[in-house]
């Protein structure tokens, strides 16, 4: 079983709770400073190898998803910065979509339940009336949550979801505003067709920004649907705020391509994030076995599957005879062999914890930690791992409008890291 991994090294819970190992961090850090030049081979890893001692004993029937109760507290430090991390809530099991109200009450989808919640900073929960009944087969249910800018004017959310036809399922886009604590007026903005029997590989995040809505979509399964320019799968599309397709969009115009599409050859996107200083569109996806990636997006631009990859077929064989570079299609501007299994991303663009300000948080699902990345001159130059040794598959992450870093924990918890006092 692959959680074993992750586990091995300790000998059981004494050890863990016991173990107080502070990061090397600042250290490492300052290091790489002295070494920009660093190519991706001499990236220093700082892998934070046991947490920090529990303040508090998790419960032992928790040890296998290394889930604690509500009120649970480590400390750690990270970049030089006394940090304590606090579980908020237990009550979500897949935490899919992850976002704030300006009040500083997280949004959060709870995925496979098809549940939206509210839930304050002391861990109150409120389940939001209203939300569209999902399919919540495999990978699907309730998918990612934004607010538009205009939220406090306006209430409007855009979520996204997978929804029956037929005994297959489709992605559906759809906007409502948030009154108190119920949906109205749900708008269907879009719907990614053709449905499909897979209920995987959805991708299913969104961004609203610079005026425009875009959607990254999974290749659902049949990963040639992710050059093909008929379908949505394995795409980005970007579109009105009303769901209408932009006129200047890139293939817009065609006979031969969905006007809606932004970028194409995407395998399953799960993090989705604007570059908080260029404003660029960031995307994290799952490769097939290795060959995560993390990509730059640009206009009309070919991201490559299923043609390049840095991964192989889950049972080894090479794809396509092992191409990784191909005129007309981009690189990724970091990719991970073995796959970490990319959850939520999250620009950090806080002042508020200063020593990670620029940082990109990316969860780990299948390596079980957070993932903390430096870029400089467009190459990742430090990859911090967090939590390793808790055993804990991060999925969501977002920051709250304080700087604290939350995140989502499959099983499930919500996690809230903030400055130790
Ligand atoms: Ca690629």
């Amino acid at each position: 079983m692959r959680a074993g991994r992750d586990r091995t090294g300790h000998a059981g819970r004494a050890v863990r709770v016991a173990a107080l190992v502070a990061l090397a961090a600042p250290r490492a850090t300052a290091a790489l400073d002295a070494s920009p030049a660093a190519t991706p081979r001499e990236i220093v890893a700082i892998e934070a190898r046991l947490p920090a001692a529990a303040l508090r004993l998790p419960p032992t029937a928790a040890q296998d998803t290394g889930l604690a109760p509500a009120g649970t507290r480590w400390r750690l430090t990270s970049a030089g910065m006394p940090l304590v991390a606090t579980v908020v809530t237990r009550d979500i099991e897949i935490p899919f979509g992850l976002t704030f109200l300006p009040d500083g009450r997280a949004l959060a989808t709870d995925r496979t339940a098809g549940r939206l919640l509210l839930v304050s900073r002391a861990g109150a929960v409120t389940v939001v009336q209203g939300v569209p009944a999902v399919n919540h087969v495999e990978d699907g249910g309730l998918l990612d949550v934004q607010l538009d800018p205009s939220f406090a004017r306006t209430g409007r959310v855009y979520f996204t979801f997978t929804e029956d036809s037929a005994g297959s399922s489709w992605v559906a886009v759809e906007r409502a505003r948030l009154v108190r604590d119920s949906l109205v007026d749900r708008v269907r903005l879009y719907t990614a067709r053709p449905a499909l029997a897979r209920g995987t590989q959805h991708g299913g995040r969104l961004l609203l920004t610079g005026g425009f809505l875009y959607v990254a979509l999974g290749d659902h399964g049949p990963r040639e649907q992710a050059q093909d320019l008929r379908s949505p799968w394995g795409k980005v599309l970007r579109l009105a705020p009303d769901g209408a397709v932009p006129p200047d969009n890139p293939f817009a115009g065609r006979g031969d391509a969905l006007p809606e599409i932004w970028t194409l050859g995407h395998r399953n996107p799960h993090g989705f994030v604007v570059h908080p200083q260029t404003g660029a569109l960031w995307e994290v996806e799952h490769g097939p076995k290795g060959g995560d990636e993390v990509n730059i997006l640009a206009r009309g631009a070919n991201y490559g599957w299923p043609v390049i990859t840095y991964g192989r077929e889950y049972k080894g064989p090479l794809i396509n005879d092992g191409l990784e570079v191909k005129d007309g299609m981009e690189q990724p501007v970091h990719y991970w062999v073995p796959s970490i299994a990319p959850g939520g991303a999250a620009f950090y663009a806080s002042r508020a914890l200063p020593a990670w300000t620029g940082s990109l948080f990316v969860g780990a699902m299948g390596k079980r930690h957070l993932a903390r990345l430096e870029f400089r001159d467009g190459r990742m130059v430090l990859e911090e791992k967090l939590f390793l040794g808790h055993n804990w598959r991060v999925r969501a992450v977002a920051v709250a409008p304080d700087g604290a870093l939350w995140f989502g924990v499959d099983g499930g918890m919500l996690v809230r890291v903030a400055r130790a006092r």
